[in-house]
């Protein structure tokens, strides 16, 4: 199990009659577009998952999601990509 203790409170709105969660994660192993891409390409597949933003200079991905999406999973595809989050 992943840990989310260190993961900063989730951005939440309300859009039609869904909760729309955002998170920008900290990934310290991005080192080039290749990587965002590998990130956009991986969680793009998750159901749920609307928007998947990456920041090659500032090493973060900001993820958008509702339901069936949720943060456990996507920490945890994440660290199965060999990208986790800090
Ligand atoms: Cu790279």
């Amino acid at each position: 199990m992943i840990s989310i203790t260190k993961v900063k409170k989730t951005f939440q709105y309300i859009r039609g009659e869904k909760t729309v969660e955002k998170q920008t994660f900290s990934i310290p192993n991005i080192s080039c577009g290749h990587c965002t891409a590998a990130i956009h390409n991986e969680l793009s597949e998750l159901p749920g998952i609307s928007i998947v933003e990456g920041n090659v200079e500032a090493k973060t991905v900001t993820v958008e999601w509702d339901e069936p999406a949720s943060m456990d999973q996507i920490l945890y595809t994440l660290k199965e990509i060999n990208y986790p989050s800090e």
